[in-house]
Order: C-alpha cells, then sequence, then structure tokens
C-alpha cells in the first residue's frame, strides 16, 4: 500500500490513525474510527475544503471577526463579540459532504472518492439566524434565498465568481440555521470554518459556509460557480447548470460500522451488528439490518443519545452468527415514512448516494 499522506499544518490536531488524507484539501474519518459515541469527535471529524485553508490570524481574536448582514430592513456589520450577545441556541446536526458515497457509484464520477467518511454527527452552538435578522428589522421585501459567502482570500488572476465559496439556500433554512462560534463544546477550529460558521442543519455540507463574512437576504441564487453549476444533481454524462437541482436538503440514510470487512474476520458466535442511521429533515424512526444482502430484514435497536431530530441515531443488532460469509445492510426510515432506497439516484457528480445496497458491507466470519 502507498504511504499513507501526511495531515496538512491545519489539520494538524487530527488523529491521524482515524482518517485518511486524500489530499490537503480533503480527509474522510476511517469507517473503523465512527466509535461508541454518538458525537464525532473533531479530532476525527472529515474535511473538506474548496479553497486553501484561511490564514491562522483569523482565529488569533475571534471576537473581532465580522459578518456583513444584508437583505434585511436594517443592514449592517456585526462582529463575533455582538453576535454572543444576541442570543444562543445549540444543535447537534450531521453535518455530510454531498459527494459521501461517491466511491460506490460504478461510473466512478471524479473527485474525491468517499466511502462514508465524509460525515459526522456534530454539536453547533452560536446565534440563531432568525434572532438576528429580527434585530435588523426583518428580511427585506421580496427576498427569497438565504446566502453566505466564506472568508477565503481569493487566488488572484481569477474572476471571483469561479472560485468564491458562495451558497444560496431557501428562506425557509432560517429558520433553524445558526451563526456558530462553537462545537462540540470549543471554539470552531480553523479547519471547521472557525470562527464564525453558518449551519443549515438538514443540508448538505456544503451549505455550511465556513469563516463566514457575509449572509445576504436575496431575490436570486448566487451566480458564483459553485452555486450555479457546481453541486448540481445532473444526468450522467452532462454538466450541472442551474436548470439542474441543488444539492440541498439531506434524505434518510444509514450505514454499518461493525463490524467491516478492515475489522478482519470475526470469531464466529454472536455479534453485533452496528452504525449509524440519521434522516437528513427528519428524525429517524427505525433501523432494519440483514445478513444476507436485503433478501430478509430485521428491526434493530436504536441505542445511545437521542440529540434530535438533525442527529444521527446509533443502531444495533445482535446476530448469531455461524461461519461463513454475510452480506450486512441497514435501511432506515424516518418519522415522515420515507425508506431508505435499495438504488442510489444516478448522477454525474455522484451525489446524495443514500443506497442501502451500496454502503452494505460483506464479512466473513471464521
Ligand atoms: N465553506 C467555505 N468557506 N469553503 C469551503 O470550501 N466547503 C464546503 C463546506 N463549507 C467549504 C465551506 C463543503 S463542500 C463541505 S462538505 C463542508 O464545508 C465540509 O466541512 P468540514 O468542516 O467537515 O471541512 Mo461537500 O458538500
Amino acid at each position: 500500500a502507498p504511504a499513507a499522506k501526511p495531515l496538512p499544518g491545519y489539520a494538524s490536531f487530527k488523529n491521524a490513525d482515524a482518517v485518511i488524507v486524500h489530499s490537503s484539501t480533503t480527509i474522510e474519518t476511517k469507517r473503523s474510527a465512527f466509535g461508541a459515541g454518538v458525537v464525532t469527535p473533531t479530532s476525527q471529524l472529515y474535511v473538506r475544503n474548496n479553497l486553501p485553508t484561511p490564514s491562522e490570524a483569523i482565529v488569533a481574536d475571534r471576537d473581532a471577526w465580522a459578518v456583513q448582514i444584508d437583505g434585511v430592513k436594517k443592514p449592517r456589520q456585526l462582529s463575533v463579540r455582538e453576535l454572543k450577545t444576541m442570543g444562543l441556541e445549540t444543535v447537534t446536526m450531521v453535518l455530510q459532504c454531498s459527494g459521501n458515497g461517491r466511491a460506490f457509484f460504478p461510473s466512478k464520477p471524479s473527485g474525491t472518492q468517499w466511502t462514508v467518511g465524509a460525515a459526522g454527527c456534530v454539536v453547533w452552538s452560536g446565534v440563531p439566524v432568525r434572532d438576528v435578522v429580527k434585530a435588523l428589522g426583518g428580511v427585506a421585501d421580496g427576498m427569497v434565498y438565504m446566502t453566505g459567502t466564506g472568508g477565503e482570500v481569493l487566488p488572484a488572476g481569477l474572476d471571483p465568481k469561479s472560485v468564491l465559496v458562495e451558497r444560496s439556500v431557501p428562506l425557509s433554512a432560517m429558520e433553524d440555521a445558526l451563526l456558530a462560534w462553537e462545537m462540540n463544546g470549543e471554539p470552531v477550529p480553523l479547519a471547521h470554518g472557525g470562527p464564525l460558521r453558518l449551519i443549515v442543519p438538514g443540508y448538505t455540507g456544503v451549505n455550511n459556509i465556513k469563516y463566514i463574512k457575509q449572509l445576504v437576504f436575496t431575490a436570486k441564487e448566487s451566480e458564483a460557480h459553485i452555486m450555479s453549476h457546481g453541486y448540481r444533481i445532473s444526468p450522467p454524462g452532462s454538466k450541472g447548470d442551474p436548470s439542474q437541482p441543488s444539492v440541498q436538503e439531506m434524505s434518510v440514510k444509514s450505514w454499518i460500522n461493525s463490524p467491516i470487512p478492515e475489522d478482519g474476520n470475526q470469531a464466529s458466535g454472536l455479534v453485533q451488528i452496528q452504525g449509524v442511521a440519521f434522516g437528513g429533515m427528519n428524525a429517524v424512526k427505525g433501523v432494519e439490518v440483514s445478513i444476507d444482502g436485503g433478501k430478509t430484514w430485521k428491526q434493530a435497536r436504536l441505542v445511545g443519545p437521542d440529540m434530535g431530530r438533525y442527529a444521527w441515531r446509533q443502531f444495533v443488532l445482535q446476530a448469531q452468527l455461524p461461519k461463513g460469509t454475510y452480506q450486512l445492510a441497514s435501511r432506515a426510515t424516518d418519522v415522515k415514512g420515507n425508506v431508505q432506497p435499495e438504488t442510489r439516484g444516478e448522477n454525474q457528480s455522484g451525489y446524495n448516494n443514500t443506497s442501502w445496497a451500496d454502503h452494505a458491507v460483506t464479512v466473513t466470519v471464521a
């Protein structure tokens, strides 16, 4: 096997044994590393950056970081220091890259070959966006999107629109959105968007803008390439464009983290089949597990704390597994009755893979 790539400087605090470094801007949590806790430790949470990480200088004086709020009745710039006086809420949320599960597409879409580890369950604290908007007189008339802009310094000589990380979500997403300065009980690390990050619960990773410097209520979607052409669900063989749906709300998904082939052969006998399940916008209602590749299913038990509708739940099914080879699969259902599908939705860039068949694992019990 090729030598593991080193952790990039801004992510040097990561647990090298728990992650796969794909590149200096893409780091994945190992499937075997999700562990027994419901919250993903910051030291092993995945990273995905579209641009080089900003300088550490931006987290030297976190409270001085400012975000410009526009598209409200009384637009103004607010520092983190001021935001901290305006409200405080905590939300536990699955942060998942739109491309998580891309490696399972047989069409081999270009982009990072994430399996399951471009996801984690994270606790965020900050001020509700709706409180900020209320303090600024409400959303200006005619605005239907909430558009966040990342604070990266853009590479010189390029059209800013071609590289800027700027995303628009429907205004309705404001209800549960936060401007967060804390993650898993600590100031948000630079790697994850400190000093201030927009959190849009239930929406795929890209909509959660790091080092946010501008939050604008707009009548139109952003014209930044990452919004207009990137992250679109386009049919295989065709490029993304504004007519195709954008990656936004996540839907019901689960996968097994143990036992998996990486664990090596299991001793035969009683086995705990464990994994995680989430519903995106809706809480998870239940999870079924199959040991025969989906021919038959048994209801698993939800274990561990319920941290709210946007968090994931851990599940366990005990099974007697005599010597042999098994195809382990999990299939989650959310409270609205949506069932995790067997097949992926084919698309050019390998987004939104929720297929239970793709996430199944083959294990040999010795
Ligand atoms: N933000 C900014 N500012 N920049 C960038 O690049 N990216 C995205 C988000 N945000 C970015 C941002 C993505 S794309 C993702 S996933 C996320 O983020 C991740 O996170 P972390 O913390 O993990 O790194 Mo896909 O859909």
